[in-house]
């Protein structure tokens, strides 16, 4: 028995060459980080690693995080430079006693000292996203956080051991220096071996208020599927957000238990994932929030997965 979850389409090149090392015995771990790697190196994918979107000092600064669910090893970065794996500094990160989370330039010179390596994340296309973006915001009143992906992914290796991981580049137009969920263990990702983990993408500030992997897992371990914890926490915590600050930010969840169950909610309109078990090969969903807001999800179409590497490696233009 072995199994993956992951956040949105660009995750699945990571998760077929992760189940590939799955199906041969290799650890959680280490089909984690190959995975997330797969995502971080592919720069058509804005939102994480290289290629991801600049801040609003056109600087791309990463974020990512590594948890091990046997020994509850934590590793984290945020806001990272120029260094091409972001989740590979985390997980080395997780194997010290201390110093467990590092930022900026405290983590950049753990990255160095560790032979990690360095990269020009900023690449010519996510220049021109940057300069329309400032064109558009100065034209009118738009918002600068859209475009905002996270790749997050829990894992389960067929010696029941369980990790979980993200990788970002954070929201566009962040300022210089802002974390958001997706490094923050609890928020982002959690993991226990013992019962499952859960993940998170969307709105960092709004995830962060609900330490919501967490409760996710804390959910499992009350004996609620993977999918009623993801419905439970996702529905009651957008519901609280909204009586308390009139809105909720994006949020997506993903989760898988130690039996390979898994399960996902969202408060948006389309949010898709992938998902490979022993029994199925990588398999892209679409999830979405019916009337009652409750997550339904389907497989996604052959047409729907084609138009979405269309898009993304659509020539970048600036805008006039
Ligand atoms: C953040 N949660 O930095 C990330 C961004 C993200 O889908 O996941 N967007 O707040």
């Amino acid at each position: 028995m072995y199994g993956m979850i992951a956040t949105w389409r660009m995750a699945l090149e990571g998760v077929e060459a992760a189940s590939e090392l799955l199906k041969a015995d290799a650890d959680a771990g280490d089909a984690l980080e190959k995975a997330i790697a797969c995502v971080e190196d592919c720069e058509f994918y804005k939102s994480v690693g290289y290629g991801g979107l600049p801040n609003e000092e056109m600087e791309v600064e990463l974020d990512a995080a590594f948890m091990d669910g046997n020994t509850l090893d934590i590793g984290c970065v945020g806001a990272v430079k120029d260094f091409a794996n972001p989740i590979r500094i985390a997980r080395q990160l997780s194997k010290e006693e201390v110093n467990n989370f590092l930022v900026g330039r405290g983590a950049e010179k753990y990255a160095q000292r560790h032979g990690f390596e360095r990269k020009n994340m900023l690449t010519e296309r996510a220049k021109i996203h940057y300069q329309n973006r400032v064109k558009e915001l100065s034209q009118q009143q738009l918002k600068p956080y859209t475009g905002h992906d996270t790749v997050g992914m829990v894992c389960l290796d067929a010696n029941a051991h369980m990790c979980a991981a993200t990788s970002t580049s954070g929201l566009f137009m962040k300022r210089s220096g802002r974390l958001g969920d997706s490094p923050v263990i609890g928020s982002g990702l959690y993991v226990d071996s013992q019962v499952g983990g859960a993940s998170a993408t969307g709105l960092g500030e709004d995830v962060m208020k609900g330490c919501i992997s967490y409760e996710i897992v804390r959910l499992m371990k009350e004996g609620k599927t993977p999918q009623e914890a993801c419905d439970w926490a996702v529905r009651s915590f957008d519901a609280e957000l909204r009586k308390r600050r009139g809105q909720a930010g994006d949020m997506s969840l993903i989760a898988m238990n130690n039996q390979g169950e898994w399960g996902v909610a969202t408060n948006i309109d389309t949010f898709s994932f992938v998902v490979a078990t022993a029994q199925q090969p990588a398999t892209v969903y679409l999830a979405k929030r019916d009337a009652q807001g409750k997550t339904t999800y389907e497989k996604a179409s052959k047409e729907w997965i084609e138009e979405y590497v269309q898009t993304r490696k659509a020539p970048a233009k600036l805008k006039e």
